[in-house]
């Protein structure tokens, strides 16, 4: 079976390395080789992106490298376990770097191979390939799109500012009006992401933040319209349980444009697909999975026409992640 995500970085990493044990067990049960029984294709959020001290910096592409391969640094969230700062204590004494963005030793070996390729005209799928080849990741990144659309904030108090930096040194603590994909509008989706999109038999919304990962994702011409016409069914897991995120500042996101920290608001914010396409429709859900604490807010487990159900929502390990990856396959085979 062909799965395709759509992913952030920290956690949608763990509902992919959920979707990646799902697969391998259910290919050993059904006596096939692991990792051929199913191809999972990653379409992934490039809106985190920056430069910085002339270097392309990924977080939500390097986010899942760094899990899929075992390197990522589970404290900090971010980056690779056993890292060290020698180059990065050099750069913000130069001042390149801000003290609030440390880019490790280990990881600059990352940003300055993907720079440089990029800048040798290497496409970005291209370089998420040669990156994700040295380890056996068991899924395919793919960037949503070859074309930069960086996300800036605009916040309350007028300024307008790089995500990374709102997130990062503000830890969204300034409140935001509104997000904007700088580029968007003229930027296309990848080739190998339209190609995850329409060959799927599955496709699966990661239970990411909606408005900075998934967001952006969809914000890209051409991106919802392949959702809508795709075959295959498209399955949303809830990001919040019991009314709220499960960890980081998503929700000062979801304020900020106006949507509830609630599971059924955020379904309704990715909308039916089934809506009526006349009306101009961008809908993309097909199904949503809900926690059980908050099975009782989702009117009749079906949140405007989206067939809906509660399950285990915490993805604490490979079982618990597998198992939820296995409830989302399910509901999309059901709605077949
Ligand atoms: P980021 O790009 O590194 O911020 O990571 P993502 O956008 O991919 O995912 C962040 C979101 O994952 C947060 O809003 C969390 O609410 C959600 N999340 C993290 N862990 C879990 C979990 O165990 N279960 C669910 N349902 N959501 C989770
Ligand atoms: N997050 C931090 O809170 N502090 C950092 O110094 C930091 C450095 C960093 C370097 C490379 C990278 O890929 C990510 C990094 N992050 C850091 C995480 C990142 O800024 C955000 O967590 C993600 O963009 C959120 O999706
Ligand atoms: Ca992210």
């Amino acid at each position: 079976m062909q799965i395709t995500v759509l992913s952030g970085g920290v956690g949608g990493a763990r509902f992919v390395i959920g979707v990646r044990e799902w697969a391998r067990r259910d290919a050993a049960a059904r006596g096939l080789p692991a990792d051929a029984a199913h191809d999972i294709r990653v379409v992934v959020n490039t809106g985190d992106d920056w430069w910085l001290a002339g270097l392309r910096i990924a977080p939500d592409h390097d986010s899942l490298l760094y899990s899929l391969s075992g390197q990522n640094d589970q404290d900090r969230g971010w980056g690779r376990r056993d890292e060290t700062e020698r180059v990065a204590s050099e750069l913000q004494a130069w001042g390149v770097t801000p003290e609030w963005f440390t880019l490790g030793d280990l990881d600059l070996g990352v940003h300055i191979a993907r720079t440089a390729w990029l800048r040798s005209g290497i496409p970005l799928s291209e370089v998420y390939r040669r990156l994700g080849a040295r380890w056996p990741l068991g899924a395919t990144l793919l960037p949503a799109t070859e074309d930069e659309i960086d996300t800036h904030v605009h916040t309350a108090d007028g300024q307008r500012m790089h995500f990374q930096e709102w997130w990062t040194r503000h830890r969204a603590t300034i409140p935001a009006v509104s997000f904007e994909n700088a580029g968007i509008d003229t930027a296309r989706p990848a080739a190998g992401a339209l190609e995850a999109i329409a060959a799927a038999d599955v496709i699966l919304i990661a239970p990411s933040n909606p408005v900075v990962s998934i967001g952006p994702i969809l914000g890209i011409p051409g991106m919802r319209d392949a959702l809508r016409t795709a075959s295959a069914p498209v399955v949303g897991v809830a990001p919040v349980i019991g009314g709220r995120v499960v960890r980081g500042m998503a929700d000062a996101c979801l304020t900020a444009i106006g949507v509830d920290t609630d599971a059924a608001a955020i379904a309704r914010h990715y909308a039916a697909r089934g809506a009526d396409a006349a009306r101009g429709a961008q809908g993309v859900l097909d199904g949503w999975l809900v926690a059980e604490e908050d099975a009782a807010s989702v009117d009749g487990l079906a949140v405007d026409g989206i067939p809906t159900r509660a399950v285990p929502l915490w993805m604490r390990d490979a079982d618990t992640s597998a198992a939820l990856a296995g409830d989302a396959i399910a509901l999309a085979r059901d709605l077949r």
